[in-house]
């Protein structure tokens, strides 16, 4: 990236989002979740055009979420606990098979949520990882542990072949513009953790609903 690139971009700033979601009663602020992931997605952005297919599936689920929040019923959507009472009450989500609502709030939130349990397996390998390990291992590895199984094959292999292009752990601390290793590795301590919780909180969410299986 040039350098007024990097004066646009660090990448505790797009984590620290995550802890702004996080209400003070402990709900999810959805608009802070999508700035959050909208980051994730710069970031994603600046390693390369490979990411281009990941990039643009975790866009558009960002903005069908905006689309919500700004539309005529944008208060509903106020919190991720607000959004899955509002849509469940009202009957907006294809809760067993694909039928009328196929892009539900619910929905679309839930592609995400899984992602970001991804993200979180993967930085925290990165966090704890040696000087010499791989960034395309320690990814391939957090995705088969978590994402990989919701996901087809011919998706399974398109993203295998594209954490080989990742670049390595040095370059990729770099691209996060944090400062050095040992800064990104602190950062990652103290924002990791907020990811992780607001990870659960949704996932115990979801569950509590038994929606974690929206089609
Ligand atoms: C280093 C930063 C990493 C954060 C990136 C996380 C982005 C994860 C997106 C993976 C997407 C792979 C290609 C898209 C697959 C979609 O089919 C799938 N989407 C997700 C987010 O898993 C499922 O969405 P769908 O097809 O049911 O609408």
């Amino acid at each position: 990236p040039t350098a007024s690139e990097n004066q646009n971009f660090c990448f505790k700033d797009e984590l620290d989002a995550f802890k702004l979601s996080l209400s003070p009663n402990k709900e999810v602020i959805l608009e802070h979740y999508l700035a959050g992931w909208s980051g994730l997605v710069k970031f994603l952005n600046r390693l390369g055009n490979v990411f281009g297919f990941i990039s643009k599936d975790a866009s558009s689920k960002i903005q069908i979420l905006k689309n919500f929040l700004n539309g005529e019923h944008g208060s509903e959507y106020f919190t991720v606990q607000s959004m899955v009472k509002y849509e469940l009450e009202n009957n907006l989500v294809d809760l067993k098979k694909a039928g009328s609502h196929p892009e539900s709030g619910c929905r679309t939130l839930l592609r995400l949520h899984r992602a970001l349990r991804w993200l979180e397996l993967f930085l925290e390998r990165l966090r704890t990882s040696q000087e010499d390990g791989k960034t395309s291992v320690m990814c391939a590895d957090a995705y088969n542990e978590s994402l990989a199984q919701f996901h087809p094959w011919v998706i399974r292999k398109a993203a295998g072949l594209a954490f080989c292009m990742l670049p390595g752990r040095l370059s990729f601390f770099e691209a996060m513009n944090v400062g050095t290793p040992d800064q990104v590795v602190a950062m990652l301590g103290e924002a990791l953790p907020v990811v992780v919780e607001v990870y659960q909180i949704t996932q115990d969410l979801y569950a509590k609903h038994d929606l974690l299986d929206i089609p």
